[in-house]
């Protein structure tokens, strides 16, 4: 039988090797130019994500059949609202927005993209999603009306992280914010993953090769960047 995508994330971490993905956001993606944005990207790039805090309707979908048409990459919807899910990707990390406390993106967005689910192939991942202080407003913070954790409180977010594997994710990822000024701390990541038994996933505010193998090194299994390779006008 063939590989899932989470097993495929699995085996890279039980092998001690690394992923990357890098994240297109729909709504600053030109379709007409994905052939030139994937031979800019890294050649090491093991996953494209698609999604943002707010795009325009049916873009997700445009943008996921671009990439697929020019891309062997397996394509994982990283959904700011059920309105971004398309049966046309490989995966859709199923979110839970564990460091807030605002029910309609812990629970409430998953129920509404049940009948979206049911009409697709969609593998379903379930992940734990918990928003970092990353020293500037985040969209995520914005759009989910949430607060960040405070990165230095690390007991509550290991806590966070490991309530959200014990309730059955299958993945946590630590987010900053998609541009945040400082990203998830390399102490932080320590700390997660030492306490964690699943892959971590770790974005937000990394922009350089330097910044990426700190996160690698301090535990990060999987790093997302987005704003490092998106088009400067
Ligand atoms: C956002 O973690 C991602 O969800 C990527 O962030 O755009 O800052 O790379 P950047």
């Amino acid at each position: 039988m063939r590989e899932t995508h989470y097993q495929h994330i699995y085996s890279l971490v039980s092998e001690g090797r690394k992923g990357l993905a890098i994240l297109i956001d729909p709504d600053k993606f030109n379709a007409s130019e994905t052939a030139e944005f994937l031979a800019r990207i890294p050649t090491e790039t093991t996953h494209l994500f698609v999604g943002g805090s707010t795009v325009a309707n049916g873009q997700t979908e445009a943008t996921v059949t671009a990439l697929k048409g020019h891309s062997k990459l397996p394509v994982f919807l990283f959904p700011g609202d059920h309105t971004q899910i398309t049966a046309k990707a490989d995966a859709l990390l199923f979110l839970s927005l564990l460091s807030g406390r605002n029910a309609e993106y812990l629970v409430g967005q998953q129920v509404k993209s049940i009948s979206r689910i049911k009409r697709s192939q969609l593998e379903i991942i379930a992940t734990g999603y918990l928003l970092l202080d990353g020293g500037n407003e985040s969209a995520v913070a914005r759009v989910s009306n949430t607060r960040p954790m405070p990165q230095d409180d690390i007991d509550t977010i290991v806590n966070t992280a490991l309530a959200g594997q014990y309730m059955g994710a299958k993945l946590i990822y630590l987010e900053a914010g998609s541009g945040a000024h400082v990203p998830v701390s390399e102490n932080v990541i320590r700390a997660v993953k030492k306490a964690l038994t699943i892959p971590l996933i770790v974005g937000g505010g990394i922009r350089t090769n330097s910044q990426k193998h700190v996160a690698y090194t301090a535990g990060a299994d999987l790093v997302v960047m987005g704003t490092a390779f998106e088009k400067m006008n």
